[in-house]
């Protein structure tokens, strides 16, 4: 039972909303002895379940997993009877679990919240509803859903239409009988989909107003997978748990099969096999790469256009249907129970709108440029303002009175989804920046409110009363949840998850990809240390430690627990022999980079011998010569060879539109220092003098190089301006070593865990350098004499231990008079930007290296960057 608040009006916790998450909130602060109180516009329990009634609403996440798990009693006594529930199912579920634990005392009814506020001096949010109501608690906690603020119809003349109007987001409890009747329907997304069939088999004539085409599979329905089922039985609590700890909050085995490299007769196999199962996130599962790689999302796509055309008889109609203006899984895909064959039947029309778009609504319908329509009935299907929209519905200020809506003007900024700065005790359940609607829902709520709870005992153990997430924890959460999108094909899409949907609404990609697990893990770690970028405050004092809970870029994290996996000995106790054939061997399972136009290998005489190069040339015109890079590979002066940093030379081929002549030069220990050094000079001078030869410009001539290869390449550039040429137009230097000094803060940071350690730093100098040499100019650019050297682009690593002498080379040569650029790779390791075709976070480095070429170069041809 509920405690009763002490002071009437005021209670420990008012909650919004009495959907899936506003009634389990409920339970669980009823659990922790809380006085709390409930409001809900809706006349009933259900949420978004409440309002979506219309014909075919169903769920979308199979039911058997789309359920509460905090009881399992209530698992036993509840069955579902249908693989997809259906609206009143479902809300009967939810009205069975409001019943049974008693919740629907604490419950304001056909109330709506109009606005809280946070008051400093009591530290209490005052809350004020539709029914003048005032009252006053220390959490204000919002489950307000994230698609329950339905988006008004932005078509002209919308009021003027005479006949019966619908939303499908606010359908009528009494239901809507079509018989006889001519009826539109607007919109085609999971609403107009679900509810098209069942609306045509009552209207005498049904169209359909499509702005975009949607991907759809059918749901398959009927009973619960029977495999499902069984593992339920046999293991409910092993079944939630890996659910739990699932990408999406579903039990499921992500592939590792990339569309790109499978066979046809695999491609096929899986997605036949998935379109069978019916289930979202089976069919956005047929290739790992198929939410990131272009070109094998469109092997999906395609398919599934394919299924379209093999199902509507006209096919004009099939055209019209076959979505071709964003990637798969970008928009949320739908799933459907006869929705294509519909427009088989002989009074079904579609319109498609971008070749006869809605001029206005009418007295008597809908006037296209083309066509005026008569209808008895419209139905809107048009959506939501999605995640943020019902948050700031609500007048909610917080310090300062600064208003939700005014801190949200550019774009929702969250901590986990669930605080915001400057909002004390107030909690989002499901917000922005959190899997929510990416994940099943069900699963996402439980985990956000059981956290919340912990955080409520937590604090109250501890002596505090108020919680407010940093700024600085603020930024990194919301950095980090744009970064797992970048890597993604969707901010591509022009969907409600970017807010594309709302006229005027920022453009921000609202929900959390990362997956459900990676999510729960950060906000467990957020807990054990210590609340990491929270700041409490209680009679007893303040408590903070501010900090960034997740600042690696999500694909580089991927690479590193890979690496991790795979248990590989460390380079630094391996023999140069052992260390060159084990990364000889993981450059074999690596993509090979972008296309070029033409490789050609040859040779330059070096100091010691016969240096290899190969030379890359870009594709396309313009024909006749370009600028040349001489490019030194990585490897600690011990490894690495002209394959080694072969995609990345093709890369940077590929984007700067500028000749590559990678170059090999002698390694440690057979040669020792400073013969690299040496070489790399005499080839710049090789190059510099058959520039024309090679296909190059003479005189515009630029180095690069990454880690060891960027100290060789900068040591050419001092030799080379000492010797009064070559002429060099510029340096890249990726990560480079630039001094022997390890004791920075940067090696003492990253000096172990990111693959370059501070063990092996130590091996390659051991193996390059006696100690006694290791401050020579040649060996140590860094103390060289800086003054007259080209223009400099340097990139620094933040997991790099040798980021920091990046850095200082950067600001030494800019108080040298040189000018440089210093690219930061946010969240990158020492490896990680040059890992073409892997790690996808690393490409705007790269095309920013390009860019840094072409700006040596300014005379040289554009070139489109590779996808
Ligand atoms: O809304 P939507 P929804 N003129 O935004 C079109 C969940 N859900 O209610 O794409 C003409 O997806 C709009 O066109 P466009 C699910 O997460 C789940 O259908 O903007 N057309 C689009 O076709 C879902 O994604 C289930 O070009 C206009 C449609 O209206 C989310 O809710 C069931 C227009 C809106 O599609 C939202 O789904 C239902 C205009 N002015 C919903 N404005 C389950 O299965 C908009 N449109 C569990």
């Amino acid at each position: 039972m509920n405690k009763p608040a002490s002071v009437p009006g005021q209670f420990d916790a008012v909650v919004v909303g009495a959907g899936f998450s506003g009634l389990y909130m409920l339970y669980r602060l009823r659990q922790l002895g809380l006085s709390v109180k409930v409001f809900d516009s809706a006349g009933d329990v259900g949420g978004t379940w409440y309002w979506n009634r219309y014909p075919g609403a169903r769920c979308d996440i199979p039911t058997t997993d789309y359920a509460y798990s905090f009881d399992p009693d209530l698992e036993q006594e509840w069955t579902w009877s249908e693989k997809y529930a259906t609206q009143p199912e479902i809300l009967d579920y939810l009205r069975f679990v409001t019943d049974r634990h008693g919740l629907r005392s604490d419950i304001e009814f056909s109330t709506t919240v109009t606005s809280a506020r946070w008051d400093e001096q009591e530290e209490r949010w005052r809350i004020t509803t539709d029914a003048r109501k005032e009252l006053r608690c220390r959490y204000y906690i919002m489950a307000t859903g994230c698609l329950s603020v339905p988006k008004s119809p932005d078509i002209d003349g919308a009021s003027r239409f005479a006949g019966r109007v619908y939303f499908t987001s606010r359908w009528p409890h009494e239901g809507a009988d079509f018989t006889g009747q001519r009826v539109a329907v607007i919109g085609t997304g999971s609403s107009g989909i679900q509810s098209i069939p069942l609306i045509a088999r009552q209207a005498s004539q049904l169209t359909v107003f499509q702005r975009t085409a949607n991907f759809s599979i059918p749901a398959h329905n009927g009973p619960a997978s029977a495999e499902r089922l069984k593992q339920l039985d046999e293991d409910r609590e092993g079944y939630r748990h890996d659910a739990r700890w699932s990408r999406g909050g579903i039990p499921l085995e992500p592939t590792d099969i990339l569309g790109v490299t499978a066979s046809e007769s695999v491609r096929r196999e899986r997605f036949e096999a998935a379109w069978a199962q019916g289930e979202l996130f089976g069919i956005l599962n047929v290739f790992a790469d198929q939410g990131l790689n272009p070109a094998s999302n469109d092997i999906v796509a395609e398919m599934i256009r394919e299924k379209i055309r093999s199902i509507v008889t006209d096919p004009g109609a099939a055209e019209a249907l076959s979505p071709k203006d964003h990637y798969f899984g970008t928009k949320r895909p739908c799933l459907d129970t006869g929705y294509f064959e519909t427009f088989n039947l002989p009074h079904v029309r579609l319109v498609d709108l971008r070749k006869q778009p809605i001029v206005s609504v009418t007295e008597e319908g809908i006037d296209t440029a083309d066509e005026s329509f008569a209808f008895d009935a419209l139905v809107y299907a048009t959506g939501f303002d999605a995640m943020t929209g019902p948050l700031v519905a609500v007048d909610v200020a917080g310090r300062d009175g600064v208003s939700l809506r005014e801190k949200w003007a550019s774009g929702p900024s969250t901590y986990l989804g669930l605080m915001t700065a400057g909002f004390p005790n107030f909690f989002m359940l499901t917000g922005p920046g959190s899997p929510s609607v990416l994940s099943n829902m069900t699963v996402s709520i439980e985990q956000h409110v059981e956290w919340v709870t912990g955080c409520l005992k937590d604090l109250r153990e501890a002596g505090f009363e108020t919680i407010e997430p940093t700024a600085l924890a603020e930024s990194g959460w919301n950095q980090h949840v744009q970064d797992c999108a970048a890597i993604t094909l969707h901010p591509t899409a022009n969907s409600w998850y970017m807010g594309a949907n709302v006229p005027g609404k920022p453009r921000f990609f609202l929900p959390y990809i990362g997956g459900v697990n990676a999510y729960r893990q950060a906000c467990d770690d957020v807990v054990s240390q210590g609340y990491l970028g929270f700041r409490m405050t209680g009679p007893g004092g303040t408590r903070c430690r501010d900090g960034v809970i997740r600042r690696m870029q999500p694909d580089v994290a991927m690479v590193m627990e890979l690496v991790a996996a795979m248990g590989l000995p460390p380079m630094d106790t391996l023999s140069a022999a052992d260390a060159r054939a084990l990364m000889a061997a993981m450059a074999q399972t690596r993509p090979p980079g972008p296309e070029v136009g033409e490789v050609t290998d040859g040779v330059i005489p070096g100091p010691g011998g016969d240096l290899p190069y190969r030379l890359y040339r870009p594709a396309g015109p313009p024909e006749g010569p370009r600028p040349l890079v001489v490019y030194f590979h990585g490897g600690g002066w011990v490894l690495g060879d002209l394959d080694s940093d072969d995609p990345l030379c093709r890369d940077l081929c590929a984007r700067s539109g500028a000749l590559v002549v990678s170059v090999n030069y002698r390694h440690a220990p057979e040669a020792r220092f400073p013969a690299a050094a040496l070489d790399a000079f005499a080839a710049v001078q090789w190059v510099d003098a058959h520039a024309a030869e090679l296909g190059g410009i003479p005189g515009q001539l630029a180095v690069a190089g990454w880690s060891a290869g960027g100290n060789v390449a900068t040591v050419a550039c001092q030799l080379a301006r000492d010797a009064g040429g070559p002429y060099l137009a510029g340096q890249v230097l990726i990560c480079p070593v630039v001094d022997s000094d390890m004791t920075r803060l940067s090696y003492q940071e990253n000096g172990e865990g990111y693959i370059l350690t501070t063990a092996l730093m130590r091996w390659f100098w051991d193996h390059y350098a006696d100690p006694a040499d290791r401050g020579d100019r040649r060996a140590a650019p860094l103390r060289g004499n800086l003054p007259g050297l080209p223009p400099t682009c340097i990139v620094a690593a933040d997991f790099d231990p040798l980021r920091d002498e990046g850095v200082a080379y950067a600001r030494a040569l800019e108080a040298a008079g040189v000018p440089v650029r210093l690219a930061r790779a946010r969240g990158h390791t020492h490896t990680s930007v040059t890992m073409v075709g892997v790690v996808i976070s690393g490409a705007p480095v790269r095309a920013e290296i390009a860019e840094a070429l072409r700006n040596f170069f300014p005379n040289a041809a554009p070139q489109e960057p590779p996808s």
